[in-house]
């Protein structure tokens, strides 16, 4: 069986729930993808705000003349189109526009997504930096009634006793016991990571999700000697060697690949596999429609998370009746009407 064509559409999706002034909407690159006996699967790629058309156009571009003839099968077709992007990076932009490959063709899998276990946690994940201190005392009261197994807010403020503040409301809400999850979204330097950690370890934090640049592997070793809140990244780390050096130097707890920046399940699954082998657990970024039942099929998954009002379905992309190896089935009338390119 082998790949007889490739098409791509380039979607812009405002959000309800705007995770900021400069994010009204995410974009989102969906793919169908032809085989010889006539079977379609359906990918996508996805990304909040940078980036789209250029996934797009390398799809169109550079990946639409490079399937034609490629075996129906996902390793195979990964590791041979990855060598083929290759000059123009082995990470971001490349795997991005790799993953809306890589996705179909599990898609066309019906065993894409078969559990190894019943379930995994789903936990409450703000994008809410921006939201007011009343504001985000609301979200967690939502969360509470809801009741999520864990909550996770952003901190990074320039006034580390602003973001105590608001640590301490959120902590106030939800109890001492449930898991409080920090998202530092790489705001801060060296120094001023260890004086924010310092200032946070009396809310028992669950985690510390990306503290610095992600990609700065040695002041992630040098902070670990001052802390003992665990390391939570892997959202902007985009190869396999990423996280081998990470894993290797013991500078991360729980990883968490995004599945479309890594490339696809293809990757994610090379990433989770090697984390498990240094008993770190892995917690897919984001993209909750496929986040959750793909961390089931996980050797060792720690929680999935839920972004309000942000999933495929939220966003009303989503029609009844998936019959894929992913579960989705986008609408078309909504396809269209977000349609830019
Ligand atoms: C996040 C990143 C990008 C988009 C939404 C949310 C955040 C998270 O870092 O980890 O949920
Ligand atoms: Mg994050």
């Amino acid at each position: 069986m082998t790949v007889k064509e490739l098409r791509s559409t380039l979607h812009r999706v405002p959000l309800p729930r705007p995770w900021g002034p400069d994010v009204p909407a995410v974009h989102l690159i969906v793919t169908e993808l032809t085989l010889d006996d006539g079977r379609t699967g359906t990918g996508f790629s996805w990304t909040p705000s940078i980036g789209a058309h250029a996934v797009h156009a390398l799809l169109e571009h550079d990946l639409r003349d490079a399937v034609p003839g490629l075996p129906a099968h996902p390793e195979a077709v990964w590791d041979r189109l990855w060598e083929h992007l290759h000059e123009a990076g082995g990470g971001g932009l490349t795997t991005m526009a790799l993953a809306a490959v890589d996705l179909a063709l599990w898609d066309l899998r019906p065993d894409a997504l078969t559990p190894r276990r019943p379930g995994v946690p789903l936990y409450g994940s703000g994008v809410n930096f921006h939201y007011s201190l009343a504001e985000l005392v609301a979200q967690a009261e939502r969360w509470r009634a809801a009741g999520v197994p864990g909550v996770k807010i952003k901190v990074g403020r320039p006034d580390v006793g602003a973001d105590v503040e608001r640590i301490a409301a959120v902590r106030e809400v939800i109890g001492p016991d449930l898991p409080l999850m920090l998202d530092a979204n790489q705001r801060w330097d060296l120094p001023r990571a260890r004086r924010a950690l310092t200032a946070f370890a009396r809310f028992d934090p669950y985690w510390i999700e990306e503290p610095l640049r992600a990609g700065d592997l040695a002041a992630h070793v040098r902070l670990r000697a001052s802390t003992a809140i665990p390391f939570a990244l892997g959202e902007n780390l985009r190869t396999v060697h990423e996280f081998r050096d990470f894993l290797v130097a013991g500078a991360v707890d729980v990883v968490q690949p995004n599945v479309v920046r890594i490339g696809g399940i293809t990757p994610l699954r090379r990433v989770a596999d090697l984390a498990a082998a240094f008993s770190v657990p892995t917690a897919p970024h984001l993209l909750p429609d496929l986040s959750a039942p793909l961390a089931r099929t996980l050797p060792l998954p720690a929680m999935a998370e839920d972004v309000e009002d942000a999933s495929f379905a939220a966003l009303g992309l989503l029609a009844e009746g998936a019959t894929g190896g992913l579960g989705l089935r986008f609408d078309p009338a909504a396809l269209a009407e977000t349609r830019i390119a």
